[in-house]
């Protein structure tokens, strides 16, 4: 059989990052390379996940290194490196942090992968595409950020409990920022192809939207230090499977707009199509007149951080 190895690099050796690099290996996608600032992080990790291999049954190489140029010629690289949310702490307190930290580690990295694809984790993630667009250089198809697929995941491990059925059945649309802004729209979320609203009342369907919105902030006051990495970490490998392996899914991601969704210049969670070229296609539907402000809404606050970003570097 041709082997074909395929490499993803990913920056940011802690809770997201790690699971995501067991995550890709385990289901055997591609090799990763785990890099992070802290000296022996990514080393212990990456090492203590290569001796799990014989066990996962998998044959993927896992190197972790504090050295861009061990990520050489990436195929994809997934960025978690920077700050995570402490409880009371917004996602926007993060973000001049992060933005610096971003900054540098696209810079670094896409020097050493200049054809590779970004998927961006660093919170707040919106915003932290519009800095690895600007860092980076690269067309929007190629940087993209993870949010849309969570929030959704989220929005459909709820719908399933409530209702006492298999979650693989249930569809969710979540369009929006990441965060208290995200638009999910139960009309187009179904259980077994049937729309949520045939199944659920309005003020069932309105608790579980409030429960998506704040689904974050819901883990992050259990677990009182650091925010959720495992649904992250399986959300990034949805995005990176179907990247790698060109299968067209068509899931929620956030990408840079030029006039989709009536939406200029900012990056807005949307459904796409993902595939080998990256963001190949941006799915566009109609939408009512209070989905459409619930995403101008979205937008706006997108467009704030992004302006306080400006104003700050200038
Ligand atoms: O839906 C989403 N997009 C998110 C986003 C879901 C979950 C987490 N989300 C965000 O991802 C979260 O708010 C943070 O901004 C990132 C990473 O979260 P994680 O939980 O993995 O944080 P950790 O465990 O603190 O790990 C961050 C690592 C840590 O090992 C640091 O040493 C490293 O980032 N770090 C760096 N690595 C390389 N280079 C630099 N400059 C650097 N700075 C910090």
């Amino acid at each position: 059989m041709p082997v074909c190895r395929r490499k993803v690099t990913v920056i940011g050796a802690g809770n997201v990052g790690a699971t995501v690099a067991q995550r890709i290996a385990e289901a055997g996608v591609a090799d990763v390379y785990l890099i992070d600032v802290v000296e022996g992080l990514p080393q212990g990790k990456a090492l203590d996940l290569a001796e799990s291999a014989p066990l996962q049954h998998h044959d993927q190489v896992i190197f972790g290194t504090n050295d861009y140029a061990d990520t050489t010629e990436s195929d994809v690289i997934v960025v978690t490196a920077g700050l995570a949310r402490q409880p009371g702490m917004s996602r926007d307190d993060l973000l001049l942090k992060n933005a610096a930290i971003v900054r540098d580690v696209v810079t670094k990295a896409v020097h050493y992968s200049p054809d590779s694809i970004l998927v961006m984790v660093t919170n707040p993630l919106d915003a932290m595409v519009h800095v690895a667009l600007e860092a980076s250089g690269f067309p929007r198809e190629r940087v993209m950020g993870m949010a849309g697929v969570l929030d959704s995941a989220r929005f459909r491990a709820f719908i399933a409990q409530d209702l006492g059925v298999s979650s693989s059945d249930v569809t969710a649309f979540v369009l929006g920022g990441h965060g208290d802004t995200m638009v999910p729209i139960p009309r187009y979320s179904t259980v077994g192809g049937i729309p949520l609203p045939e199944l659920m009342k309005p003020e069932r369907i309105a608790e579980l939207v409030e429960r998506t919105r704040t689904g974050g902030a819901e883990v992050v006051a259990l677990l009182k230090t650091g925010s959720a990495f495992y649904a992250p970490a399986s959300s990034v490998l949805h995005m990176v499977d179907s990247i790698l392996n060109d299968r067209k899914r068509v899931l929620p991601c956030a990408v840079l707009l030029s006039g989709e969704y009536k939406i200029d210049g900012l990056v807005v969670g949307v459904p796409v199509v993902l595939g080998a070229a990256g963001v190949e296609r941006i799915i566009e539907v109609a939408l009512t007149a209070d989905e459409q402000k619930a995403l101008q809404t979205s937008a706006g606050s997108v467009r704030s951080l992004v302006e306080t970003l400006r104003q700050l570097r200038a």
